[in-house]
């Protein structure tokens, strides 16, 4: 007796599996376009979110039918900082890395996660488009094999506390249980900052400060917009404590499997993306502090002597410091 498995297959069956192949020779098709995966814990509102859009469309301008663009925000796809490790398997094409995630695996990096090194947006585009900015960008190609193609400006920090503070110094957020991102060198920022730093995922620090389970969080203004902090928090601390850089990057992999022309392309896409994502945080960022204050939230200036004194110290005697070739810093000073 034949098994099961092993009969002869029905003319039904094999009808069925022949319509199979069929429907298998569209997504076959769709194949020969080259898949651009995307993740990214940005909520869909948030400028960094909506580039993406932009990138997409950009490309699908420049080289039609060549790509498949595929975007996966909130984390969906890859949880907050789990980014890199999914595009050196192989399973990520694209995403934003922070300095902080670069750092990990280059160390020069820490010197941009560093509070109060990066003055504001305009420098910072001439630093990662300048010359430093390209020996940077080959150490990281190097080491992570990932191109940066373009830096996207996540916004200038602040603080975001649930409950009204007097905070002047570092000295008043003693205690201040303070959510960073989950990393030793976000949570060295927080500590730097005076604060108890607490590690949680971005997606869920609202509850976190609905509930209480922490005082306060730490983003750029339109971030607090875009993932509505403000309505679970009461003051907004201006101290503009590090000028934040997101670097919209590429597996190596995924570049090689490219043609020059195509190459060049998604280059200028990545561009165009980053651009539109800074032109519309600067303008926000600047209208944001009245939009707070309509919603009730205080916002206060602390003394931002006291913060910069405080927070260049903390760094400037840390191992993070130790790692910065000699004369980096002056390098990033003479940048204007
Ligand atoms: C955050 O978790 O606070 C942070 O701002 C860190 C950034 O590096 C980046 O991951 C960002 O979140 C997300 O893109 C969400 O805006």
């Amino acid at each position: 007796m034949q098994h099961p498995r092993y009969s002869t297959p029905s003319r039904r069956q094999l009808l069925t599996g022949a319509a199979a192949l069929g429907a298998c020779s569209f997504p076959a098709l769709a194949q020969s376009k080259i898949v651009l995966r995307i993740s990214s814990p940005a909520v869909p509102d948030d400028w960094h979110a909506k580039m993406w859009t932009v990138f997409k469309d950009t490309l699908e301008k420049s080289a039609p039918g060549e790509f498949d663009v595929q975007i996966n925000l909130n984390a969906s796809l890859f949880k907050q900082g789990a980014e890199s490790a999914a595009m050196a398997r192989g399973n990520l094409e694209l995403t934003t890395l922070s300095s902080f995630d670069i750092a990990k695996f280059v160390p020069a990096f820490s010197v941009f996660t560093a509070g109060y090194m990066v003055r504001d947006p305009a420098q910072q585009q001439k630093i990662f488009q300048g010359p430093l900015g390209a020996e940077l960008f080959k150490m990281v190609s190097d080491t992570m094999d990932v191109t940066p193609l373009a830096t996207a400006y996540l916004g200038t920090r602040q603080l975001n506390l649930r409950e009204v503070r007097n905070v002047k110094t570092p000295a008043d957020l003693k205690g201040v249980k303070l959510r960073m991102p989950g990393s030793k060198e976000w949570l060295f920022l927080g500590e730097a900052l005076g604060a108890t730093a607490t590690p949680l995922a971005f997606g869920e620090v609202y509850l976190g400060l609905k509930t209480g389970t922490i005082d306060g969080q730490d983003n750029p203004l339109p971030s607090v917009r875009a993932a509505k902090f403000y309505e679970v928090t009461k003051q907004i601390v201006l101290t503009s404590h590090l000028v934040d850089s997101l670097f919209i990057s590429i597996s190596n992999k995924s570049l090689a499997a490219m043609t020059p022309a195509q190459r060049q392309k998604v280059t200028a896409a990545a561009q165009a993306a980053a651009v539109y994502n800074n032109d519309n945080r600067i303008k926000e960022e600047a209208q944001l502090v009245e939009f707070f204050r309509k919603e009730g939230l205080q916002i206060t200036t602390p003394d931002l002597d006291a913060f910069h004194k405080s927070v260049q110290q903390s760094y400037q005697r840390s191992d993070y410091a130790k790692a910065w070739p000699a004369g980096l810093v002056d390098r990033i000073n003479a940048v204007r």
